[in-house]
C-alpha cells in the first residue's frame, strides 16, 4: 500500500508502512470501527436530521441564561459526563484498542475523548443558523452565556462549523474519531508503537473510505488541518476548568466522577 507522502508524517513519525497489509485487512478495520461508531454515536444521524429545525424557545433560551454559572457548569459536564461514555464504549469496541496496556487506554481516552467529542459534535451541529443539540432541541452559542467561558464556547462552535463545512458522512467520520483517539504522540504511552500501527490501518482505512467519493479535494488533510483548533479547545477547556475549580471548588466536587477522571 502506497500513502501520500508527507501527510502523515506526523503521526508516523517517519515510519515505513507495513507491505503486508492487504485489502481485506483494511476492509476489516473499516467495518469494525464503522460498526463500533454506530453503536455508540448516542444520536443517530437521521434522528439529529429529524429535529434539525427544532429549536429551544425563547422561554428555554432565557430560563438558561438565567441559570447561575455554576449550575449550568454543572448541567453541561454532566453532559459532557455521559458522552464520554459512549466514546469510551466507541474505543472498546475498536478491535486492538483492548489488547494495549490499561495504562495506554487510559492515556489515549485521557488525551483524546474530548477531541473525539469535538469531531462528533459536528454531527449535532446545524451550520445553517449555528445552532447545536443540547437537551433535546437545537440552540444557539447564547445558551450558555452564564458559564461565563464566551471564548471557550466560540471556538467550539467555530469548529462545529468548520467541521460541517467538510460534510463527512458518518464513514468517515468514525474513522477519523478513531485515527484522533489512537494518537501514538500522546505523552506517557509506554506502546506507542503498537498504537502507531493501529493509528496507520485506520488512516489507511479512512483514506480508502475517501477515495469512493468523487471531488474529493484532499479531504484528508483538511480534517487533519482541525487537529490544531481541537488542541486549542481542549487547553482553554482545562483552564476554565481550573478556574472554575478555584471559584467554586464545592460545585466542581459534585461534578460527574467520568468528567473529573477525564479532566483532574
Ligand atoms: C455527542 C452528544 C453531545 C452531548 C453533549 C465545557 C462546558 C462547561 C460547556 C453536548 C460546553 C457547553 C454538549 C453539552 C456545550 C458546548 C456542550 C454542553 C456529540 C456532542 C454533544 C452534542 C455535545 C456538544 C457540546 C455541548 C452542547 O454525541
Amino acid at each position: 500500500m502506497m500513502m501520500e507522502p508527507g501527510l502523515f508524517t506526523q503521526n508516523l513519525g517517519g515510519a515505513q508502512l507495513s507491505s503486508d497489509v492487504s485489502m481485506a485487512d483494511i476492509d476489516r478495520v473499516a467495518q469494525n470501527v464503522i460498526r463500533s461508531h454506530m453503536e455508540t454515536c448516542q444520536y443517530t444521524t437521521e434522528e439529529l436530521k429529524r429535529l434539525i429545525w427544532t429549536f429551544h424557545s425563547p422561554e428555554d433560551i432565557r430560563n438558561l441564561q438565567n441559570k447561575s454559572c455554576e449550575l449550568l457548569w454543572q448541567q453541561c459536564a454532566q453532559h459532557i459526563s455521559n458522552a464520554i461514555q459512549y466514546v469510551v464504549e466507541f474505543a472498546k469496541r475498536i478491535d486492538g484498542f483492548m489488547d494495549l496496556c490499561q495504562n495506554d487506554q487510559i492515556i489515549l481516552l485521557k488525551a483524546g475523548c474530548l477531541e473525539v467529542l469535538l469531531v462528533r459534535m459536528s454531527r449535532a451541529f446545524n451550520p445553517l443558523n449555528n445552532t447545536v443539540f443540547f437537551e433535546g432541541k437545537f440552540g444557539s452559542i447564547q445558551m450558555f452565556k452564564s458559564l461565563g467561558c464566551d471564548d471557550l464556547i466560540s471556538a467550539m462552535f467555530e469548529l462545529g462549523r468548520n467541521l460541517c463545512r467538510l460534510q463527512l458522512s458518518d464513514e468517515e467520520l468514525a474513522l477519523f474519531t478513531a485515527a484522533v483517539l489512537l494518537s501514538p504522540d500522546r505523552p506517557w504511552l509506554t506502546e506507542s508503537r503498537k498504537v502507531q500501527k493501529l493509528q496507520e490501518l485506520v488512516y489507511l482505512a479512512l483514506q480508502h473510505e475517501l477515495q469512493k467519493k468523487h471531488a474529493n479535494d484532499d479531504l484528508l488533510s483538511k480534517m487533519v488541518s482541525k487537529m490544531p483548533l481541537m488542541k486549542t479547545i481542549c487547553n482553554l477547556h482545562m483552564d476554565k476548568l481550573e478556574f472554575f475549580r478555584l471559584l467554586h471548588p464545592e460545585t466542581a466536587k459534585n461534578f460527574p466522577p467520568l468528567y473529573k477522571e477525564v479532566f483532574n
